[in-house]
């Protein structure tokens, strides 16, 4: 049975491996731009380093500052898309466009979206089933990776910067989120020049750019970037979804 049950974990490890070298090795492919200076065996390396021998509820965020010093790749000044609540949204717009780019659509967000690991304590394994949920406990390896990850997309953000919020919540910020408590707070204001929210709307949502919501972004906001808020209609970004020839512009 230990032989059974050490080699099923092996290909875990295994799996999880080759789908994180994989998706690296594919995206490098698309992106030449950052293929000569991004390594996926030493990405790989530095990722494992973070949480490889941790008990699961042991992992914090700075574990993973080697993965990002690991990663190359600039995103051009005010192409920054952030979003809270509207995840296929934001990733079906712009997944066929260049004028916005989202975490997941840099090579870090790009390898590890949707992906789950852990390992335990004096362990060398790397186990993706059982690992701790979202909210189990705070410092797991996942939701480390992403509050680390997203505090550097947002501190390496320049220029008019945008989220996508959703507006047919009652209260579309929440200061808990990861926009809330890790992008909204990690924006510089000597790069960031202003934040635009992007509040996609349907005719019967209720929710405008007046919700009470949106103060508590205002006070979380460094005051010297500036804050606009823009009403979207839902039926036009669906439009611009299917018709990737619509000038951005004429979208958001
Ligand atoms: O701007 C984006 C992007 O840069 C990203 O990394 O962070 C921002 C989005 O995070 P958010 O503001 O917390 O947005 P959401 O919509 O509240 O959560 C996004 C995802 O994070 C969820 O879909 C959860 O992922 P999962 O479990 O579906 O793979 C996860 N998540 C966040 N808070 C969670 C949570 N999952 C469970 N419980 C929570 N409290």
């Amino acid at each position: 049975l230990a032989i059974v049950l050490g080699l099923t974990l092996t290909r875990y490890s295994d799996h999880l491996r080759s789908t994180v070298i994989g998706r690296c090795e594919s995206f490098l492919k698309k992106h030449t731009d950052v293929s000569r200076v991004n390594d996926c065996e030493r990405i790989w390396g530095a990722f494992e380093e973070a949480y490889v021998g941790k008990d699961p509820c042991e992992v914090p965020a700075e574990a993973y500052d080697p993965l990002i010093s690991s990663v190359t790749q600039h995103v051009i000044c005010g192409t920054m898309l952030f979003w809270s609540k509207t995840k296929a949204l934001a990733h079906a717009f712009t997944d066929n466009r260049e004028c916005l780019v989202t975490l997941e659509d840099t090579l870090l967000g790009f390898v590890f979206d949707e992906l789950t690991w852990c390992s335990k304590n004096g362990s060398k394994e790397t186990f993706t089933t059982d690992c701790p949920g979202w909210s189990e406990c705070q410092n797991n390896p996942v939701r480390s990776f992403w509050i680390r990850a997203s505090a550097n997309f947002a501190a390496t953000s320049c220029g008019n910067v945008s989220a996508m919020l959703n507006g047919s919540l009652e209260s579309p910020f929440s200061s808990t989120s990861v926009f809330g408590s890790v992008e909204v707070k990690s924006l510089d204001p000597n790069k960031v020049d202003d934040l635009t929210i992007l509040l996609v709307t349907k005719e019967t949502d209720t929710t405008t750019c007046a919700s009470s919501s949106f103060q508590s972004l205002r006070s979380a906001l460094d005051p010297k970037i500036a804050y606009n808020c823009r009403e979207v209609p839902y039926n036009r970004v669906e439009n611009c979804i299917s018709d990737p020839e619509i000038p951005c512009s004429d979208c958001l």
